[in-house]
């Protein structure tokens, strides 16, 4: 799987019914039944914990020319990917519109109108949807689309930059238990000031790696300062009576994530879902006979039901093929639990449950305990995946102390983490070694350390990485 993992990838997302990418065009592909339910597992972890801290909304998708065009930064960093509209219709338009391709640009200048005084503060405010990019590296299934369609973007403003720099960890702990629950690993780092995202003080990246050894960035937190406050001219009247300018937060997700947790656990037979956005957690197999077949069905409706009431997706597959083909197609759509129920089962009132996360079979008494039996089953299932998948992640963070051997260990897949004195001279130059990513620092030394950078012999004082990035 690791050789070929983009094969692999493309196969399963096909094969399970996630996404059809024979769409006409590029870099936009069909959600699939199967795959929009994962993503719909996705979008309610996101979306509850997206509600407890910011007001949901809907801006429209179509920015004019003049309100994209009017943060310096930000244009120049957005300005190769934009789609145009230019016409309606027959009629050229009088100003061409983008389509967003984040929507900075059409949320603050309506900042500008809302906020009036200290007490309009904070806005905090969400949406999910779709924002187009005309990327121009090579596009695959939801990891680098043009249409990006499960975009969540967070948007908040404050009136001290303490409050601002307060929602970043609130965006970052939010971040923590969304890819916590999809059991997908991540180091999170401050992107270095040439590859921060356009118009912003400084950007919180999280990123993983694929079982091809390659990073990819899932999810990132920006500080915004009051960049966009000063050209959007989004003011509040503080305690004292003084006109100042807000302070700006944003953050964003995509279908990134729901790629990551595929590619991450997923084996050579398929996918493996965690439960939490498996679609069926649990498939109830009735081994049947022509003798006793009803009772058999009948226990596992019962068991069915009992489960579907304490809110586990669960479905019987009584589909007349083959068991052979049956399992595998079980297997190959990650679903965590089967249980396997036939008359002689029924007759030692036990089922047979297999985990598909390391394939174990056992099996389980019939009685008041099951249904929690089955709930403690999916629970250690999802542990396995999380611990599994920061083990892998955790050896493939490496610590050079020589500038030499950073080559070498990202050639063997690794994010490969080294000294930095900070200064982005040296840090450009580190990341020219072997022509891949700079991720940036993630974590930063004591002022004390003897510590030095790898590449200038100065004091270092960040811990810093590089990988081989998508
Ligand atoms: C934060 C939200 C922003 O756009 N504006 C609003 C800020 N940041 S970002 O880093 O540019 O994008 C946020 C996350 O979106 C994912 N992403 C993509 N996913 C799939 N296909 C793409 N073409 C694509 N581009 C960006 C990344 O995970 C990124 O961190
Ligand atoms: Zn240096």
């Amino acid at each position: 799987m690791v050789e070929n993992f983009s094969e692999w990838f493309h196969n399963i997302i096909e094969t399970a019914d996630i996404i059809d990418p024979r769409y006409p065009i590029k870099g936009m592909g069909v959600w699939l039944p199967y795959g929009f339910q994962i993503r719909k597992n996705f979008f309610k972890i996101v979306t509850d914990l997206m509600d407890k801290e910011h007001d949901e909304t809907s801006f429209p998708l179509l920015i004019p020319e003049e309100e994209l065009a009017k943060e310096g930064l930000h244009v120049k960093g957005f300005e190769d990917e934009v789609y145009w509209v230019t016409k309606g219709g027959q009629k050229d338009l009088n100003e061409k519109l983008a389509l967003r391709p984040t929507s900075e640009t059409a949320i603050y200048p309506m900042f500008s109108l809302w906020i009036r005084s200290h007490i309009d503060l904070p806005i905090k405010i969400y949406q999910k949807g779709s924002t187009f990019r005309y990327e121009t590296k090579h596009t695959r299934p939801m990891i680098r689309v043009r249409e990006i369609t499960s975009f969540v973007e967070s948007h908040t403003a404050h009136s001290s930059p303490e409050e601002a720099e307060e929602q970043i960890q609130t965006g970052i702990e939010i971040y923590k238990q969304i890819f916590d629950s999809l059991a997908v690993p991540y180091l999170i780092s401050k992107r270095p000031e040439w590859d921060k995202f356009p118009g912003a003080d400084y950007t919180m990246a999280f990123d993983t790696v694929f079982p091809d050894g390659k990073t990819l960035q899932i999810g990132t937190v920006h500080n915004l300062g009051q960049t966009f406050a000063k050209t959007f001219d989004i003011t509040f009247e503080n305690k004292d009576g003084q006109h100042e300018y807000v302070y700006q937060t944003c953050y964003g997700i995509s279908d990134r994530v729901i790629a990551s947790a595929i590619a991450i656990h997923g084996d050579k037979k398929g996918l493996v879902l965690p439960p939490a956005i498996a679609p069926v957690q649990v498939v109830i197999v009735p081994i049947l006979f022509k003798k006793g077949a009803e009772e058999v069905l009948d226990k596992c409706n019962e068991i069915k039901d009992a489960l579907s009431k304490d809110n586990v997706r669960v479905k019987i597959d009584d589909r007349d093929i083959r068991p052979g083909k049956k399992f595998f197609s079980i297997e190959n759509k990650g679903i965590p639990l089967r249980i396997e129920l036939g008359p002689r089962d029924l007759k030692a009132n036990k089922i047979v449950v297999v985990r598909r996360d390391n394939g174990e079979k056992s099996e389980l008494t019939i009685d008041d305990n099951l249904v929690s039996s089955i709930k403690d089953l999916l629970n250690d299932i999802h542990d396995n995946l999380y611990k599994k998948a920061w083990d892998k992640f955790n050896k493939s963070l490496k610590l050079v102390e020589d500038e030499k051997d950073i080559k070498e260990s990202i050639k063997e897949g690794n994010i490969t983490e080294f000294y930095w004195c900070g200064d982005t001279e040296c840090g450009k130059e580190i990341g020219k070694i072997s022509d891949e990513d700079f991720l940036g620092s993630s974590e930063d030394l004591d002022e004390d350390t003897d510590k030095v950078c790898v590449h200038c012999g100065k004091k270092a004082k960040h811990i810093a990485s590089v990988a081989k990035t998508y």
